[in-house]
């Protein structure tokens, strides 16, 4: 599909909302070129858990029925029977996830070749992009998890013999969902579970008429989740500031000389972390490589080699930050004295050398009972 000219993309949201609040929302899962990580980061989200919108779990929100090629209840033709139920227009609303890059199966010249296809009709394999193709227009929203769905990612990189790209490069920038929305961008190698089932959420209560359209940014990613780079939260943060970096693994320093990526890649790990507030990268002392960007993974290889530009930013920031280091140091000494051991009036040189001694505790004037007080 090609794109049309930017003026006549509709606005974001400018199509109806669904609206009589759904009590159910059907959800397609269809897998393109991946690991299938997507699904074990989707399935390992906490807040809430994929199997708390299943069941119906969060006010308000309409219960979520997941037509998954794993964790599906129906197998073999009554899982296709879904998908054609939807088709049909028997499972309004219903919308759309995709978890892997979309191949160009224009390349397969075979008669029957396919790259990737997802059940049978008639004893013939249905390609994934010919249900793109076919749920995709009606679908409510449409939402890509992980970086191969969002822009391409690793199936993507140099060589990509299946010419695999993103979704919004198969539908089109134009491509609007019922809700009025974009291709809703997801990405992250894999990506934060609890990222995407927050996004999904969001969509419902939308699609519910419950709450407001979820903010996008231009590339349609939810901007709530990644507006900040990952160094805005990263609590290494603080040590790149004051020009303090680790020269080798294992360091609690800012990592950047090292390869981090962090100050220039969109992405909320630091402060999401990986599963349940716990592990991600750089919390777990690991690099960003830019896993969310859509220059990934091409643009950030080779992984361990500086980024460019660390030379200028590193020195200078070493240059600034030594100096605020030093400052700083100073100040927490004098701040680390209260005022009892260091103030006029109070006794203070004593004070300071009782405690210098490890007791401030005056003993001329409180001896140890039935003891000689020290000189
Ligand atoms: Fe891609 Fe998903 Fe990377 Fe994998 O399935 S985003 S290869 S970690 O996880 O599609």
């Amino acid at each position: 599909m090609s794109s049309t000219p930017e003026e006549s993309i509709p606005e974001l949201g400018e199509t109806e909302a669904v609206t009589g609040g759904p009590d159910t929302l059907h959800v397609y899962w269809l897998v393109g070129g991946s690991c299938d990580g997507c699904s074990v980061a989707a399935t390992g989200a906490t807040n809430p858990g994929v199997e708390d919108l299943m069941r119906g779990n969060v006010p308000h929100l309409p219960k979520l029925e997941l037509h998954h090629p794993v964790l599906a209840m129906e197998w073999g033709d009554d899982y296709v029977e879904e998908m054609q139920a939807a088709e049909r227009g028997e499972r309004d609303p219903y919308a759309i996830v995709i978890e892997g890059s979309v191949p160009n199966e224009r390349l397969v010249d075979e008669p029957g070749g396919y790259w990737i296809a997802q059940g049978e009709e008639d004893g013939d394999p249905v390609r994934m992009v010919d249900w793109l193709d076919r749920l995709a227009p009606d679908a409510a929203a449409t939402i890509a998890i992980g970086t191969c769905a969002t822009w391409g990612g690793i199936p993507s990189a140099e060589g990509n013999p299946t010419d695999a790209m993103g979704t919004t490069d198969y539908l089109g920038r134009d491509y609007r969902s019922v809700l009025g929305l974009p291709v809703i961008n997801v990405p992250g190698c894999s990506p934060v579970g609890d990222n995407f089932i927050e996004t999904v959420a969001h969509v419902l209560l939308y699609a519910a008429d419950m709450g407001p359209l979820p903010e996008l940014d231009d590339l349609g990613r939810p901007e709530w989740l990644f507006g900040e780079t990952v160094h805005r939260n990263c609590n290494r943060g603080s040590y790149y500031e004051e020009g303090d970096f680790a020269e080798e693994y294992g360091s609690e320093k800012c990592i950047v000389e090292l390869g981090c990526w962090g100050p220039v890649v969109k992405c909320n790990m630091p402060s999401r972390r990986n599963i349940d507030g716990v592990g991600g990268c750089m919390n777990m002392g690991g690099k960003c490589i830019g896993c969310t960007m859509p220059g990934f993974p091409d643009k950030f290889t080779p992984f361990f080699k500086k980024p460019p530009g660390t030379l200028v930013s590193g020195t200078s920031t070493k240059i600034i930050g030594g100096v605020m280091r030093r400052l700083r140091h100073y100040s927490m000494d004098k701040l680390e004295t209260s005022r009892r051991w260091g103030g006029a009036g109070y006794g203070g040189d004593l004070y300071q050398w009782m405690h210098r001694r490890g007791s401030n505790y005056d003993e001329r004037r409180y001896p140890h009972p039935g003891g000689e007080a020290d000189d």
